[in-house]
């Protein structure tokens, strides 16, 4: 039985294409897992608020609809989860804000903004540290990763799992840029780039030679449409679903970061929950996170493909090109490593090493 959020999901496509816009608005996606597993007993009844940045087309809003249904079939409808796609509630900061405070139960923000509350979550942001997919996977189901989501305990935050934002993709309104040069501009000035708020991005783009100014996701729509700033840096399915296409000329696959997701909640929520509920909660989580995963997957290149038919100047960059980046924000390296750890580096490159020798 298809869980009715995909049914009104397709319907939506449908009304999609009959209303002949010519793209559809996902690619053909893996159905989710078969929810198995026992019934929890009855411990009252309980209805969670979830927040997330992203479009109800996006990997992490079909992905927390599957964690929705797992818990409302395991619980016999006794959990139920809502969904507020596209920063209705706030953006990540604001949300890891409220789910403290205990005003928001869950929420799915990208692991940068969060180095505020576990600094070590910065390894994540620096450039071109995981090389492949299946290295970004294997760190993120690491016991070291797992060391980060338990550093939130007694913040406030219980920190439940670990899934894909992706690999970022520079957009900009301005010029193609296929080498650093391009960013920094020369004589012509340095692109003003939107970044996260997290230090190690900031450090990233003014190597580069960019302005870089720090700015929640909710508002970056409207600052590149107004010229505020001239791009932006996110994965191809955030682009897309996000519609900056509609106000970015130029695409560069630069894959400079890999960002996490990182699945959150209260844990005046979490407290409040019965230890078997607590249970399926978690387990809940890992398996739509494995399923956002896999969606992301899927979603990644074709993505990039869907921008490129919309009229967007996507500039692949080859190896070498990718290199000069890769030299060019070195300097990174040198100011961020001491302070987020050369061993958790360390840790994190034995375990890339690991799979990249497979
Ligand atoms: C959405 C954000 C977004 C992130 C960003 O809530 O801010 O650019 O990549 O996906 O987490």
């Amino acid at each position: 039985m298809m869980p009715i959020w995909r049914s009104t999901l397709t319907l939506a496509g449908a009304a999609t294409l009959t209303l002949g816009m010519a793209h559809a608005q996902t690619p053909d996606l893996s159905e989710p897992p078969a929810i198995d597993g026992e019934m929890v007993g009855d411990h009252g009844s309980h209805t969670i608020r979830m927040g997330i940045g992203l479009a109800e087309t996006s990997p992490q809003y079909l992905s927390s609809q599957y964690f929705a249904d797992i818990l409302a079939e395991r619980s016999d409808g006794r959990l139920t989860v809502n969904v507020f796609p596209n920063s209705q509630l706030g953006d990540d900061v604001q949300m890891m804000e409220m789910m403290q405070t205990g005003t928001l139960d869950m929420s799915y923000p990208s692991s940068s903004p969060a180095t505020t509350y576990v600094p070590e979550l910065a390894a994540f942001d620096l450039p071109f540290l995981l090389p492949t997919r299946e290295a970004a996977v294997a760190v993120m189901n690491s016991d070291v990763a797992q060391g980060m989501l338990d550093a939130f305990d007694g913040s406030g935050i219980k920190a439940l799992a670990f899934s894909e934002n992706g690999y970022r993709q520079l957009s900009n309104s301005v010029r193609p840029v296929e080498t650093p040069e391009d960013v920094g501009g020369l004589d012509m000035g340095g692109l003003t780039i939107r970044t996260m708020e997290n230090p190690v991005h900031l450090s990233i783009w003014e190597t580069l030679g960019a302005n870089p100014t720090p700015m929640a996701f909710g508002e970056l729509f409207s600052a590149m449409e107004q010229g505020v700033v001239d791009g932006q840096e996110n994965p191809w399915s955030t682009i897309l679903t996000s519609n900056f296409h509609e106000v970015q000329e130029y695409g560069s696959e630069t894959r400079h970061v890999y960002t996490p997701f990182i699945l959150m909640m209260s844990e005046r929520t979490w407290d409040d929950l019965h230890p078997e509920y607590q249970e399926l909660v978690q387990e809940a989580a890992r398996k739509s996170a494995a399923y956002e995963i896999q969606l992301a997957t899927e979603y990644d290149d074709w993505a990039r493909n869907q921008l490129e038919e919309r009229g967007m100047q996507i500039t692949r960059l080859n190896d070498e090109q990718i290199a000069a980046f890769q030299e060019a924000v070195q300097p990174v390296y040198d100011e961020w490593a001491p302070e987020i750890g050369e061993d958790l580096i360390a840790d994190i490159r034995e375990i890339v090493d690991e799979t990249m020798n497979d």
